[in-house]
């Protein structure tokens, strides 16, 4: 119940909180030994991604015993038969530094990233980047929030006060670690596509975290978001976060039979994302025409 969500919202935040310290401390933008994972040269894997999910995993199993934990550098080097699966369980889907490449080059976009599935769907996300001291942070029916030194605010922020359109949109995407031609060539092709064709978007930025790059939906300071290839710890806690904000969150191939895109569920294990931001003030539902039409455009 909601009074759960709070809980495990307020749990989850002050864990955020704690892990974004370690970053903090270890952002010195130089002298991180870095590994590689799957023999992949674009994606790292550093001692502050370890020893941050080590510090997330054990304080919420301290706190939820009962429930299941899917970390990305534990199921990263675990066999595959080992990895854990995602079940109607409970379950905390956590990046302990979402933007490792940021992380490792000093680019100050990087992010611990916690999120909560109940019954497979994401209902309690928090992203921290304690380098910029932002904490966004939202719970199923709760709302969305970004946390600075200056206070809090509802999300999205202003002046995202008309629907989104693909002619005036501003987009994010990611070229991301994954290399495979099926993941890359879509990517590109979309990209292509929008700053190649006369009047479809206005620009297209690349922030190198999945999270992060979801609050900025969520906030309304790029219109949409999309990437294929990214995992459900990467998008977990921003798919609530840009819901609560009024906006979509989809995969980017829908659903067999799916009904509106208002409606559509989104399966957190499908690595792929779609998220179009909400209206500042708009009364819920009504900007869900637009919303739709720039799912369906970004798709085509
Ligand atoms: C990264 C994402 C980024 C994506 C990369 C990678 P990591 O997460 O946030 O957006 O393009 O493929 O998955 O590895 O830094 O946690």
């Amino acid at each position: 119940a909601t009074a759960d969500l709070r809980i495990f919202l307020d749990t989850a935040r002050g864990v955020a909180r704690e892990a974004g310290a370690l970053i903090r401390a270890a952002f010195d933008g130089r002298s991180h030994a870095i590994d590689f994972k799957e023999t992949n040269a674009a994606d790292l894997v550093t001692q502050t991604d370890r020893a941050v999910e080590d510090l997330c995993l054990r304080r919420l199993a301290e706190a939820f015993p009962e429930h299941a934990f899917i970390g990305e550098e534990t199921t990263s080097a675990a066999a595959p038969a080992a990895r854990t699966a995602l079940g109607d369980r409970p379950t905390w889907i956590i990046d302990p530094v979402d933007g490792t490449m940021n992380f490792c080059h000093g680019f100050p976009f990087t992010a611990v990233s916690i999120g909560l599935c109940i019954g497979r769907r994401p209902v309690v996300g928090v992203v921290f980047n304690p380098i910029l001291d932002q904490l966004f942070h939202a719970a199923e029916g709760l709302g969305a929030f970004v946390e600075t030194p200056a206070g809090t605010q509802a999300l999205p922020l202003s002046p995202a006060a008309v629907p989104p359109t693909l002619t005036t949109a501003l987009l994010a995407t990611e070229y991301g670690a994954g290399k495979e031609p099926h993941v890359l060539e879509p990517k590109i092709a979309t990209i292509r596509r929008i700053v190649t064709r006369p009047v479809a978007g206005r620009g297209i930025r690349s922030v190198g975290s999945a999270a992060l790059s979801m609050c900025l939906v969520a906030e309304g300071s790029v219109d949409a978001y999309y990437e294929a290839g990214i995992h459900a710890w990467d998008v977990c806690a921003g798919i609530v976060i840009v819901r609560e904000a009024g906006g979509v969150a989809v995969n980017w191939t829908p659903p067999a039979g799916a009904a509106a895109v208002a409606d559509e569920p989104i399966d957190v294990m499908a690595r792929s994302v779609l998220c179009v931001r909400g209206v500042k003030g708009a009364a819920a539902g009504s900007q869900a025409a637009a919303q739709a039409a720039l799912v369906g455009q970004l798709r085509a």
